[in-house]
């Protein structure tokens, strides 16, 4: 990559970033700073209204061609459906999607994943964009949204969810991100849809809320030798595996797995856990048959039938997202269950998740993480869960809130 001129860091605008930094001052953002988002000059004002920062515009005025990208390049819609397509997206995310900060995992999002994710009841396939080299047609780039229903407060709003943004490591820092945003913003109102909802790892204007992520070790001899935990002061291998030990079975009686027929009574259940968040999902059947019927190795979902009434009275949910190990010699993937959607109402959520952590073991998975949104703070020190380095923020996309609000106002978990 010749590159003769060493302009990056003599220019005025990386001297005003430095001194910026050096000064933990608020960074500037080109971009983000022209889009309606909240921003970071506005943090704290109450005067500012909640709700759409813009109003829809006619669709007629809506931009009718994509947006130019560097000469290179091309626009690519993804098909989801062909194998073909879905392998170079899966090869694109394997080799350039999120990393740690130490760079020692980066996520692997399965096929069927993917798959599951980019294909929910409603989904379009112009929302899944990617950008080729236009003489190889290598797939370079890649972002998607997908449609959802987002509660805030007492409003419903049509939203997209915008996830997998990912530039290829050698396309780094040319600006292909905001161009690529720009493009699922302008298919995102062709079908009339004007706020969307993301997270990021990255503080951009402005986080909705901040939530962090906590780790409950169910192979810790593995997560120990590969780096991803420590073996605690004062501890040896054998205490340290006998204090993450976990009973081989669920103790709580009529904990079974979710079947289609439950569908009916989970969507009650759920939809009437979730009102009490400031946001969350609006779910109707349709969605909790696509987002928590169990898929192998994809999503799991167990609930509590009372061996009495048969009531559905609990129920509990997480997904598959392996990561890759850069440079082990012994191990190649980290078999990571998350967090996803969780209701008690008479099984305490402590056993309830206790009872998930002993099918996750049971399923070979090193390690189960959870946020720290909705009621996940009353289980996760009791049940031996340690707090992670790294938060993940949470935005909308022209949509205040009057402040920042707390993780465990949260009702929503994007994957
Ligand atoms: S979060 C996961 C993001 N992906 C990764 O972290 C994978 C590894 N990293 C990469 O592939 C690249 O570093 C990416 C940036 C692609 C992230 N969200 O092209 P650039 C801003 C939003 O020179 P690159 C997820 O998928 C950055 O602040 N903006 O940079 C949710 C700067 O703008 P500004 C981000 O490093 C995505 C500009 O991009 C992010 O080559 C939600 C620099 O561009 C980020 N994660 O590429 C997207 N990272 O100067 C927003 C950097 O202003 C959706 N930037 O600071 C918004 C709603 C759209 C729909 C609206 C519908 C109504």
């Amino acid at each position: 990559e010749a590159n003769p001129l060493p302009q990056d860091d003599s220019s005025l605008e990386n001297m005003v970033r430095r001194f910026q930094d050096s000064m933990s001052l608020p960074k500037r953002h080109k971009f983000w700073e022209t889009q309606p988002v909240g921003q970071f000059k506005d943090v704290g004002d109450t005067s500012l209204p909640e709700g759409p920062i813009e109003p829809p515009t006619p669709l007629s005025e809506v931009k009718q061609e994509p947006y130019n990208l560097p000469s290179q390049y091309e626009w690519t819609t993804c098909d989801m459906d062909s194998e073909e397509t879905c392998i170079e997206v899966y090869n694109l995310l394997k080799n350039n999607y999120v990393e740690d900060d130490e760079n020692m995992f980066r996520f692997n999002y399965s096929k069927e994943f993917l798959s599951w994710a980019l294909r929910p009841p409603g989904y379009y396939k112009s929302w899944h964009i990617g950008v080729r080299a236009k003489t190889s047609k290598k797939l370079v780039a890649f972002i998607t949204g997908i449609p959802a229903r987002i509660r805030v407060r007492d409003e419903v709003v049509k939203m997209a969810e915008i996830n997998f943004l990912c530039v290829h490591k050698k396309l780094r820092s040319k600006r292909l991100a905001p161009v690529m945003i720009k493009e699922v913003t302008r298919r995102v109102h062709l079908e009339n849809i004007w706020q969307a909802a993301y997270t990021a790892g990255v503080v951009l204007p402005t986080p909705i809320s901040t939530c962090q992520y906590w780790h409950r070790s169910l192979n810790p001899k593995k997560l120990i030798d590969v780096g991803f935990s420590r073996l605690g002061p004062r501890m040896t291998m054998s205490r340290t595996i006998k204090l993450y030990k976990l009973p081989d079975q669920p103790v709580t009686p009529g904990f079974r797995k979710m079947e289609l027929r439950d569908v009916p009574a989970v969507t009650r259940l759920l939809r009437q856990y979730l009102s009490q968040f400031v946001v969350s999902p609006d779910f109707d059947e349709n969605d909790v048959e696509h987002w928590l019927l169990p898929t192998e190795d994809v999503v799991d979902s167990y609930l509590v039938e009372s061996p009495k009434t048969h009531d559905i009275t609990d129920f509990c949910s997480f997904y598959t997202l392996p990561s890759s190990i850069l440079g082990n010699q012994n191990y190649s993937i980290l078999k990571a269950a998350y967090s996803y959607y969780n209701v008690s109402t008479k099984t305490p959520l402590l056993q309830l998740m206790n009872d998930a952590l002993i099918v996750a073991k049971k399923k070979d998975f090193d390690v189960f993480n959870a946020l720290d949104v909705m009621h996940n703070e009353s289980f996760l020190k009791e049940l031996k869960f340690g707090p992670g380095d790294g938060q993940l923020h949470y935005y909308l996309y022209n949509y205040r809130t009057r402040n920042a609000l707390r993780a465990s106002e949260l009702g929503l978990v994007l994957l």
